[in-house]
Formats: structure tokens, sequence, C-alpha cells
């Protein structure tokens, strides 16, 4: 069995990486201008031919890709290769528009659950653990990435998806799972329930968990460990780069080290497409430098983050992207101030409230309008009608501290709040129903 820690490559120097990534953008750029009619018409707008491209320094004279672009191709136009070489589609989770199909060859399938593989390794994984996969199966990349990562690293691997709680935490005592992968908001529900079934930390046998798809915040990564007894990982990763796994976290929990050798990541200005130096923030955009079916050069992800080549001290040298802190296309505006929904995750978590919350915006008398309705824990429920109303004002005076927005708080009372078993959806945005 391959040894899926790869010192050789998640420990190379800068000028080992600069190689391999040189040589492999190189080819790939003259593959996609080849293959792919659509990026070769937008090379040729720009007046950019393959042979300008010689090295990693010349990456910022591509022309980018978006969702839109995306979706003007869709199904075939940015195939890379005929769909006879092809075996599989996965597609994103979106609701809005059309949805992303992206395509593979077995390579590229190898290659995605290689870097789940790195993920689950960097998360203390061998093969003497059992591995409980509870991202949904399908057309969703979570399942099945983690589920091949998992087969690699030669995890005993439970393939569950997501929902039926209980029978998920049935199992995970039955067979002694080790390893579980899913929504951070899905761990949490898991332990939520785990407390509601009279069972504690210690009564089951995980030690960590795998993370991912879905913006979570640090509080919420305590609260997910406390609850389950574990150390848990962040996961990065979307469908139009592969799936998950295009970066993880180690032992550090400091950031999600990006598997440079196949993704080279750039952070760049969203309004001006302007590339900015490490450790500024921006919009993530990757380009994929060996993948067959579906290789996207330049790729605007719309996620905002850091990048970062401190040292750490794991001894990985792959480049580390901070926790996405929002997105350049879903940020709310709301009274003309941009918030990011992960804000007021933060703040809800740091007074003690639980991570189930509603955010509803709307538009009364051409003003938004703000609510946040959090749950109340089963101890502070039983609090008095007036001592709920200060803890409501309490809370709308701290996120507005955090927002410079005021919101108005509804505490309502526990489980009221539909539980998500995949990404949970926490923004309600009624004004666009109105415009
Ligand atoms: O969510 C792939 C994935 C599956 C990643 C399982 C990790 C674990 P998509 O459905 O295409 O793919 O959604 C991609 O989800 O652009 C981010 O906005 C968000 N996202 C993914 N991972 C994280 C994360 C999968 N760790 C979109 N933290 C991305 C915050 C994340 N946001």
């Amino acid at each position: 069995m391959q040894n899926y820690y790869q010192p050789e490559i998640e420990c190379a120097s800068r000028e080992e990486m600069l190689k391999i990534q040189n040589e492999k953008l190189v080819a790939q750029v003259k593959h996609v201008y080849e293959n792919v009619k659509y990026y070769r018409d937008l090379m040729d707008e720009k007046g950019v031919t393959p042979d300008d491209i010689k090295s990693v320094d010349d990456l910022h004279k591509l022309p980018f890709l978006t969702k839109a672009d995306l979706r003007d191709a869709y199904p075939y136009g940015l195939l890379g290769t005929d769909l006879k070489n092809c075996v599989r589609i996965q597609s994103t989770s979106g609701t809005t528009g059309k949805r992303v199909v992206a395509f593979y060859t077995q390579k590229d399938v190898d290659l995605w659950e290689d870097c789940c593989a790195r993920a689950i390794v960097a998360a203390g994984g061998t093969n003497e653990d059992v591995c409980q996969v509870a991202y949904g199966y399908g057309l969703f990349t979570g399942g099945p990435g983690l589920n091949g990562g998992s087969h690699k690293v030669g995890c005993l691997t439970l393939p569950m998806s997501s929902g039926n709680t209980e029978r998920q935490i049935q199992f995970m005592q039955d067979l002694h799972s080790t390893i579980i992968c899913c929504t951070p908001s899905y761990a949490a529900y898991i332990g939520e329930t785990l407390k509601d079934m009279g069972l504690k930390p210690d009564d089951i046998d995980l030690k960590a968990g795998i993370f991912g798809a879905e913006p979570w915040t640090e509080e919420m990564r305590r609260d997910i460990e406390k609850s389950l007894g574990i150390k848990a990982y962040d996961i990065y990763g979307l469908t139009e780069t592969s799936g998950p796994g295009v970066s993880f976290e180690c032992c550090e929990q400091g950031g999600m080290h990006v598997n440079e050798d196949h993704f080279i990541p750039e952070i760049i200005n969203p309004d001006t497409g302007e590339v900015l130096p490490e450790e500024t923030k921006g919009e993530l955009v990757f380009t994929s430098i060996d993948k067959e079916a579906f290789p996207l050069l330049r790729y605007r992800t719309r996620d905002i983050c850091v990048l970062s080549r401190k040292k750490c001290s794991c001894g990985r040298t792959l480049i580390r992207m901070s926790k996405p802190m929002g997105r350049s296309d879903d940020m709310l505006i709301i009274r003309g101030v941009n918030v990011f929904p992960s804000q007021i995750e933060t703040v809800l978590l740091s007074e003690g409230y639980s991570p189930n919350y509603m955010i509803e915006v709307d538009r009364a008398n051409n003003t938004d309008t703000l609510d946040v309705y959090v749950e109340l824990n089963p101890e502070q429920f039983s609090d008095t009608v007036k001592a709920v109303s200060v803890k409501e004002k309490e809370l709308a005076a701290a996120i507005t501290q955090m927002l410079g927005i005021r919101p108005v708080v509804h505490l309502v009372s526990p489980k009221s709040i539909t539980r998500s078993e995949g990404k949970a959806v926490r923004v309600v945005d009624k004004r666009k129903l109105h415009d």
C-alpha cells in the first residue's frame, strides 16, 4: 500500500515545488489551449499563447474563469478530453441557476482521492482506523471524495452518507469508528444527539473529525471537539477543482495546506483582478495543473481568504490558506454594511449560545432589517420571559459591536431551528423576493 504521507512533496523546498509546478503548468496550458476551445478563445482574446507561459511567474497573464463561464460552457464546453476517456461526473450543491458539472478521467479520480488521503493521514489516519463517512454521497463530492481517500489510506471505511443520526451513533459505537467525516453543522448535530441519547464522548471511540464544505468558526470547532471528544480538522475544496482535499489541516490546526503539486493558489483583489501578496486578504483563485478532464485555469472561487507561507510545526511546506472568511458574492450587504454570517456566528458562540441560528434579512419601509434567531440551550430555556428579553438585548448589543449595525435578536426554544444533515442554510434573504 502506498504511504499517503509524501514528505518529498508535502515538505519539499520552495525550489523543488516550483520545479514541479513550472513543468506541470507549461504542459497544462498547452493541453488546455489545444483541447478546450472555450478557454483558447479567452486566451486569444487576451493575446496570450501557450509560449508566453514559461513558469508560475507568468500565471498572471492568463485569463480568469468564473462560475458564469462554467454556466456558459455547460455541460461539455470546458471538457479537456474526449468524453469516452471520462469515468465520472460530480456536481455542486448549489441551489441557484444551473449546477456546475465536473468531469473526471480515472487519473483525475486517483489524483483527487490521493488529496483526500493526504488529509486523512494529516488528521492521524492509518490503516488501523475505522473511518465513518457521513458526507452526502451522490453528485455531491463530499462522500465520494473522502470515501476514496479513506480506501487509499487503508482505513476500514463506513460509507454512511448523512442522516439517520441515531443510527450513525449506533454504528459508531458498534463498529468503533475512530474518524468521522461530515459537514461541521452535521458534526454539531451528531454531538447534540449523542447527548440526547444519554451518551458521553467517552462512550464512543472517535479521535478525529474531518469537517468542511461550509464555513465554520473556531468557536464551533471547540464546541464540536468537546461534544464528540475529538480533534477537529478542516478540509476545503470545490467541485470545480475536483472536490474536498484541495487543502487540509494538519495537527497544528492553523490553516489548510494546499496540495500545491496539483493546484496553484493565488489571491486577487475581487474588484480589479490584481494579484495580491501573501498574507493579504482577497479572493482565492486556483489553477489545476494536472487534471485532464476538467482542467480549469485561474478559476475564481469567490472565497475570501489569506495565503501564508509561515513555517508550520508539522514540517509541511505546502502553503496554507486561512478558513474562508466569507464569499465575495454571497456576502450580505445590509444597510450598506458588508456582513458575513460567520461574524454573527462568532459572536453567538463566544457569548455562550448554540451554533443553531438563522439569519433573516428583509426590507421594510425601504430599510433593510436584520433578524437573528438563536436557539437557547435547555439550561437557558428555563429563564423567565423578562430574563430572556434582557439576554436578547445583550446579544443584540454584542452583534452590533461586531457588525456596526443593530439586529433584532430572537431567542427561541431548543430544537426549534431545522437541523441540517449536509450544508447548513443559515441565511434567508427575503429582499430578493421583493426586487
Ligand atoms: O463543498 C467540496 C467539499 C466537500 C469540501 C467536503 C470539503 C468537504 P462545493 O459543493 O462545490 O464543494 O462547494 C464549494 O464550499 O467554494 C466554499 O465556499 C465552501 N467550502 C468548502 N470547504 C469549505 C471549508 C464542496 N472548509 C464551496 N470552509 C467553496 C469554508 C468551505 N467553506
